[in-house]
């Protein structure tokens, strides 16, 4: 055994086994860039999909062939597991064709400066003079609370304390599936400077659905320009919030310093230009 170990040694010394091969693409060309596995602009990808059909030679040739039409050299089935009868389960990898040009990439985002919690107070009260009211919740049919109270409650989220614990605002969580009536009531109610809401589900795009609603809603009872409408969730981009009415839109890792911060300069801004 001993022995055997050493001549394996020997043999990587003497450049049997070496890995240093001299002419791997080491070029970062951003313009045109493509995954990466083990060198430069080999362009590996790992996928994982499910197809309508038993497992079997068949079935992974039929993942094989998918890969291709995507737009994948060498593909490989790595592992396939019938998950129940005729649907199977795949994780493949191969090395993509396409490349994107991340010079050209532009994606809107919230346009404010994130401060700590106390740099927000501190500007609400020289800004605004008065706490800010605001009004959240998981709205529609969605149960989903833990995104919203991560932004809101008062012990917060991942080391940020959520809005319930500034000074400056005085924050109404309403929790998960409000219907769109009762929160716009509650938002006229406490005179809300602006509304939080929280989709997590997006499957057949009843967020789209749920989020139109409320804009036009709101735009009904004459509201829409009277209060700062924000939403969030793992699924919601800056751009798609722009897109259906809102003026500002949180994706996931987002906290409530961004929120606080974004909420408080927006509104001292509208102050000022009334
Ligand atoms: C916990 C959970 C549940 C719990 C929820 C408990 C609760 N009290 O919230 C329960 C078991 C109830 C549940 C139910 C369902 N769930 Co669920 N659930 C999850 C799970 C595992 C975690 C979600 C979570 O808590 N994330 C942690 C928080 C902190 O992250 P977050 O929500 O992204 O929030 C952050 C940001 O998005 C943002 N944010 C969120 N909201 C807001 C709001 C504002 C204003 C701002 C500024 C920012 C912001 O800030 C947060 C902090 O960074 C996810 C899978 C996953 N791993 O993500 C599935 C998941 C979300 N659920 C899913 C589904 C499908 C369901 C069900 C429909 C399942 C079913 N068939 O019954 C039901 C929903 C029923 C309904 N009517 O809504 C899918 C959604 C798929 C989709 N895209 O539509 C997921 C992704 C699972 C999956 N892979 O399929 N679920």
């Amino acid at each position: 055994m001993y022995f055997c170990t050493l001549k394996i040694l020997f043999a990587m010394s003497e450049g049997l086994y070496s890995m240093e091969a001299k002419d791997f693409d080491k070029t970062l060309d951003l313009t045109k860039i493509k995954p990466y596995g083990d060198t430069m602009n080999d362009g590996k990808t790992q996928l994982s999909f499910t197809l309508p059909v038993p497992a079997g030679a068949e079935a992974e040739e039929a993942a094989k062939q998918l890969l291709k039409k995507m737009g994948f050299e060498n593909p490989l089935v790595v592992y396939a597991k019938e998950l129940t009868e005729g649907f199977t389960f795949f994780n493949c990898y191969g090395s993509s064709t396409h490349t994107v040009d991340y010079t050209n990439i532009h994606v809107p985002k919230v346009e404010s400066t994130v401060m700590s919690m106390k740099e927000t107070d501190d500007f609400i009260r020289e800004h605004i003079g008065r706490k800010i009211v605001v009004v959240g919740a998981s709205t529609g049919t969605d149960a989903h609370t833990v995104g919203i109270d991560a932004i809101m409650n008062m012990k917060g989220y991942a080391g940020h304390y959520g809005i319930e614990r500034y000074d400056m605002f005085e924050a109404l969580n309403m929790g998960s599936q409000v219907p769109n009536e009762e929160f716009i009531a509650k938002a006229i109610e406490m005179h809300a400077d602006a509304l939080l809401v929280s989709q997590t589900v997006t499957q057949k795009d009843v967020h789209i659905k749920n989020m139109t609603e409320l804009v036009e809603m709101l735009e009904a009872e004459g509201l829409r320009d009277k209060v700062i409408l924000v939403c969030g969730g793992p699924r919601i981009s800056h751009e798609l919030a722009q897109e259906l009415g809102y003026d500002a839109g949180f994706g996931a890792n987002s906290y409530a310093d961004d929120v606080a911060s974004y909420v408080a300069q927006e509104l001292a801004k509208r102050l000022s230009n009334k």
